[in-house]
């Protein structure tokens, strides 16, 4: 028997586990597609991965207030809360998680009826991701901070970011160094840049909020019918952080028709079209609640969260693969490469990026 089976029928389904499929794209946790023998609901089983996430139960916690919360509000809209959000299936001992030797696990409902996007396909489709970001971040402009568990400490911290990549090219645990001594010293140029958005916001020039700080593309699902955005998922970096990473975490994978791994640089291209796109569909969002400080920062969010991410893949080659998920060699390098040329290309339209959202703020 398919051993997930026996973990699923750990939580309060509709009936018993007949099928565990893997699903997905992440690179963190493990998910599975669950159906019961009543054929009528799916499920969401997913195994945290606990090295990343050290307090499961914390994370847990900060899950069910933030989509308490969520769905409260999405009611109140006259929306539809078991579709527009995450819903926690307890286990039968009313759980949140169930722990064996094989790592500590999760249930939500699945959303059937949807799709997720691995690169953007149009921009139509990216403004209207850009909508359910927007919207997501404007749900929760009055969720209570202080409430909220902080699941990875430091996780835009860029500063501290650029230090633990220091400390991997130092350890050069795998012999990895002098083989990418291009995309180090890429990373070296960029250290006072680093430092930018963390300074402003301890200084006060940039609110903390609640935010997601994992804005990709295939964190939205879509309504296959009408392919409209339906609900935001993967919660687990809900905390306080900066508006502006959460709208330059989704530039950085969606404004460009690569895939983030694609090996080949020729096709990695920062489309500025896309990038109007998201700014429209973004500040048209939750424009309204953003400091003036906040809209003006937007094209350095982009550059920060795709230069950050691209130091991650490094720092993570350079210490063997162990945080990233990998199905090939090189692909934590490859995907270090394509973000440096997307930060790259963003620099060069610096100018462009800051009159596009002066033109929607
Ligand atoms: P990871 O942290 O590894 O990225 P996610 O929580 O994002 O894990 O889940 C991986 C993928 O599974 C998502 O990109 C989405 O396609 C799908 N998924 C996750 N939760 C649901 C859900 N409740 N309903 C439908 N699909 C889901
Ligand atoms: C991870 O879990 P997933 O695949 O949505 C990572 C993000 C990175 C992203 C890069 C908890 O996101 O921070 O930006 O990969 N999530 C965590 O694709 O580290
Ligand atoms: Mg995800």
């Amino acid at each position: 028997m398919n051993r997930y089976l026996e973990i699923a029928d750990r939580f309060q389904l509709d009936g018993r586990a007949v099928s565990a499929e893997s699903h997905g794209d992440g690179h963190i946790n493990d998910t599975f597609l669950v159906k019961t023998q009543t054929g009528e609901k799916y499920y969401i089983l997913q195994r945290i991965n606990t090295s990343v996430f050290k307090n499961a139960e914390a994370l847990m916690d900060n899950i069910i207030l933030v989509t308490d919360f969520l769905r409260e509000k999405i009611s109140k809209a006259g929306g539809d809360s078991q579709r527009e959000t995450m819903n926690v299936v307890l286990t039968r001992d009313g759980k949140t998680l169930y722990r064996n030797e094989e790592g500590c696990w999760r249930v939500y409902m699945f959303i059937d009826g949807t799709m997720t996007m691995q690169t953007c396909e149009s921009a139509e489709q990216f403004y209207l991701s850009a909508c359910a970001f927007g919207h997501f971040q404007k749900l929760l402009a009055d969720f209570p901070a202080d409430k909220l568990y902080e699941s990875i400490p430091n996780f835009h911290n860029t500063k501290s970011r650029f230090l633990d990549f220091e400390a991997a090219v130092e350890k050069d645990a795998c012999g990895r160094a002098a083989s990418v001594a291009e995309e180090i010293a890429f990373v070296r140029a960029h250290k006072e840049f680093a430092a930018m958005l963390v300074d402003m916001q301890e200084s006060g020039e940039l609110p903390l909020r609640v935010t997601h700080n994992d804005t990709k593309l295939n964190n939205v699902l879509f309504d296959e019918k009408t392919g409209r955005p339906l609900a935001v998922v993967d919660l687990d970096t809900v905390m306080p952080g900066l508006s502006v990473n959460d709208f330059g975490d989704s530039i950085r994978f969606g404004a460009t028709y690569a895939a983030e791994d694609e090996p080949d640089l020729g096709k990695v291209n920062f489309e500025i079209s896309l990038f109007e796109c998201y700014t429209k569909g973004f500040l048209g969002e939750c424009g309204e609640l953003l400091t003036e400080n906040e809209k003006r920062m937007l094209p350095v969010g982009a550059m920060m969260m795709t230069f950050e991410c691209g130091m991650r893949f490094l720092t993570d080659y350079l210490s063997g693969d162990t945080y990233f998920k990998i199905h090939r060699e090189n692909q934590n390098l490859d995907r270090c490469r394509t973000q440096f040329k997307l930060v790259s290309d963003m620099e060069k339209a610096r100018e462009q990026m800051d009159r596009i959202v002066e033109k929607y703020s």
